[in-house]
């Protein structure tokens, strides 16, 4: 086989720079190990900046999107039981809408079947080759049989957990860590959310994030130690550490229900460097994870999407190498960006276990600050509705 661009996942990076360069009339052939029920199963991002938004609509994928989102122009900081409340869109503009990452994942699935372009689901053994020449492949097996799609160019749009940055020889990437002494346990549930917008809460039996999938639907997480176990948090239980990490007034208008979905998730902060390996890009989690306190992860993949569909088109529109050339160092330049973020939020409003007196007061400081200062309710407003591309 023969296409321009094999794309290697097919989680949100891989199906939107599918679908935009379908639209530009770029052949490409997506290639995942699972199954699309199992892409579909997993509960992820909830948040979408304006730019990621841009991008559904440019990708012809946003119909439902619209009809369905959640268009949120604030969210509330909770700490000291009281609630502060950040009013994106005076302070920026702009706005979040909330729509699930499985939604979003949905729609582009949907949009790239009925463009008929191809793809190989349940493919075992794909594997990147040669990406440091012209003639760069990818093999794969499928129902026993090995196949080879020769191309120009090699997306690595495959996660955390991928082959792509695992097939670049060790000297010629740099990965930058940080672990978190703590996880998010999260639940789904069937019932309307506690409030209309999302509510981020410091307390000091640890973080509480109230979030939604719909007006009947919610999301909800405490953080919790790594060593936790699922089987040992009931429902109940889980409510009532929740209810207590809360301001009273939310506490008491929290309506429960039986969870169809409870996780525990870690914490890190990734970066590898560069994105780009000669004819072979990393795109999103591929590249880089950030922690779920900011929302960033889903956004961070649509902007490297961006920068490679537009390097890419201008390779093929226009015969010229420069944007393909650039996108390691753009991509970068806003990974960073939202990992300082990413990392700020999850820093302000965790109980780390190393935390003494002072830093407790610290972090005080930092969010009475914010919470008072227009100039720090801005920066984190402009960073929380997304940088611009
Ligand atoms: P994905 O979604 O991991 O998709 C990668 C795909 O590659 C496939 N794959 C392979 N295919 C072939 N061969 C191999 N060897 C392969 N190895 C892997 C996988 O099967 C998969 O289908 O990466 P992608 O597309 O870069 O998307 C990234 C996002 O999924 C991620 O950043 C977000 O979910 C992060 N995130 C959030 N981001 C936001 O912007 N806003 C949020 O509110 C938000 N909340 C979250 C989050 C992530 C969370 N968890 C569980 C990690 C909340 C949570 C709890
Ligand atoms: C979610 O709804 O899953 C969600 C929302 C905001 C975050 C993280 C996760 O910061």
């Amino acid at each position: 086989m023969r296409t321009q661009v094999v794309i290697i996942g097919s989680g949100p990076s891989g199906l939107l720079l599918g679908q935009l360069l379908t639209k530009a009339g770029i052949d490409n052939i997506i290639l995942d190990r699972v199954s699309p029920d199992y892409i579909l199963g997993r509960v992820r991002a909830g948040v979408l900046e304006e730019g990621m938004v841009s991008l559904m609509d440019q990708a012809g994928a946003s119909k439902r999107l619209h009809q369905e989102g959640l268009p949120h122009e604030g969210i509330s900081l909770a700490f000291d039981g009281q609630d502060h409340r950040i009013d994106l869109t005076k302070l920026t503009g702009k706005r979040v809408i909330v729509y699930g990452q499985t939604e979003v994942t949905q729609d582009l699935m949907d949009e790239r079947t009925k463009s008929g372009a191809q793809g190989f689901y349940e493919a075992q053994n794909v594997t990147p080759h040669d990406f440091d020449s012209d003639q760069p492949y990818v093999t794969f097996e499928k129902d026993g049989v090995t196949h080879r799609i020769d191309c120009d160019y090699i997306a690595g749009c495959d996660g955390y957990h991928g082959v792509c940055r695992k097939s670049v020889p060790e000297k010629s990437i740099q990965n930058f860590e940080k672990i978190y002494p703590f996880g998010w346990l999260g639940i789904l549930i069937d019932q309307p959310p506690v409030d209309h917008e999302l509510i981020y809460a410091n307390h000091p039996r640890g973080f509480a994030l109230c979030s939604m999938r719909s007006e009947t639907r919610s999301r909800y997480y405490i953080q919790c130690a790594l060593d936790e176990k699922i089987e040992d948090w009931s429902d109940e239980r889980f409510f009532d550490e929740l209810r207590r990490r809360l301001p009273a007034v939310h506490a008491d208008n929290l309506t429960t229900g039986a969870s169809f979905e409870k996780s525990i998730a870690p914490l890190r902060s990734f970066v590898a460097e560069p994105m780009r390996f000669g004819r072979m890009f990393l795109v999103g989690d591929a590249a880089h994870i950030v922690p779920p306190t900011g929302a960033k992860g889903l956004n961070l993949a649509a902007s490297d999407v961006h920068y490679l569909f537009e390097g890419l088109r201008e390779f093929y529109a226009e015969k010229s190498k420069a944007g393909v050339d650039a996108y390691s160092a753009r991509a970068l330049a806003r990974v960073w960006k939202a990992e300082r973020f990413s990392w700020s939020m999850t820093t302000m409003l965790h109980r780390f276990p190393e935390m003494g007196a002072f830093d407790q007061k610290i972090q005080e400081a930092d969010l009475e600050y914010l919470v008072h200062s227009t100039a720090a309710s801005t920066a984190l407003a402009e960073n929380y509705v997304g940088l611009t591309y």
